[in-house]
């Protein structure tokens, strides 16, 4: 099968472009990774390249020696993606020890995996473990009322989730673990990767003050609307905060504890402060 005839290269094209059609990809920003299955990948076997040469990642991921991702490239921009996909994405092989890449399909015209690659593997090895295998996509994008929530909000998990979940009744069950924050920190390398894996371990949702979003998921359909849930409320949170300040009602811990029961999630406590 042509890799462009496969199914997950057409969930992976349309959830690109629905980021670019939701604004959340400006010039090159954003980038999108899923790590593919077995069967996908011996599916296209026959149009993957075995003789690249190996490159750094820039930092270890050994639990995902051997896998193969499906990634947007690095200056590739969103909004091209839908019209020419072998230029502006690849498909990478992970060496045994998870320490190296090398490009088996894409990137037509020259370049390299996005540039946030070693916080994209990161993420994955942690969502892997945590899930027990299940999540596969990895997105980050700069979504504007999140962003400038970062401005206006103290950096804190506790504040960020509880904000968030005040602004739509789904929150809680969408993103029932919380949100984590990281301050602001230099893109693109290793220890920006630490710190999003680490908050990882606990969410599906991790905000880079001051610059955009990572989420995790199952599927392109799950993550895809994770972003878009958590950028939803956001942008009520942002329209509550220029109106009124002070709130003259919300949803409360005690609406949010009778909602945990009646749609079986748990919310942690730590959420559910008082005011
Ligand atoms: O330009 O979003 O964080 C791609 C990015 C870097
Ligand atoms: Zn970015």
């Amino acid at each position: 099968m042509k890799v462009l005839d496969a199914q997950f290269m057409k969930g992976f094209i349309r959830m690109a472009n629905d980021g670019w059609e939701q604004g959340w990809h400006e010039r090159n920003g954003g980038n999108l990774s899923y790590r593919i299955k077995k069967e996908e990948i011996e599916a296209v076997r026959g149009e993957l390249k075995a003789d690249a040469p190996w490159q750094p990642i820039g930092t270890s991921v050994p639990k995902l020696g051997g896998e193969y991702f499906l990634v947007t490239g690095s200056g590739k921009y969103f909004r091209n993606v839908i019209l020419d996909p072998e230029d502006t994405t690849a498909i990478i092989e992970l060496d045994a020890a998870g320490t190296q890449y090398r490009i088996c399909w894409g990137l037509a015209g020259g370049g390299r995996p996005t540039s946030e690659l070693p916080s994209h593997l990161m993420n994955h090895e942690v969502k892997m473990e945590a899930s027990g295998g299940k999540h596969r996509v990895i997105y980050h994008a700069h979504p504007a009322n999140v962003i400038a929530l970062t401005f206006v909000l103290p950096l804190k998990d506790e504040v960020f989730t509880r904000e968030l979940w005040e602004m739509a009744t789904e929150c809680p069950v969408v993103f029932p673990d919380g949100v984590g924050v990281v301050g602001w920190m230099v893109p693109g390398g290793r220890d920006i990767a630490v710190a999003t894996s680490a908050l990882m371990k606990k969410y599906d949702v991790a905000i880079w003050a001051h610059h955009g979003m990572f989420v995790s998921g199952e599927d392109f359909d799950l993550t895809f609307g994770l972003m878009h849930t958590v950028e939803k409320s956001a942008e009520i949170l942002v329209k509550v905060l220029s109106v009124r300040p002070d709130k003259l009602q919300t949803i409360t811990p005690q609406n949010f504890r009778d909602l945990a029961v009646d749609f079986k999630v748990t919310l942690p406590e730590k959420f559910l402060y008082e005011k």
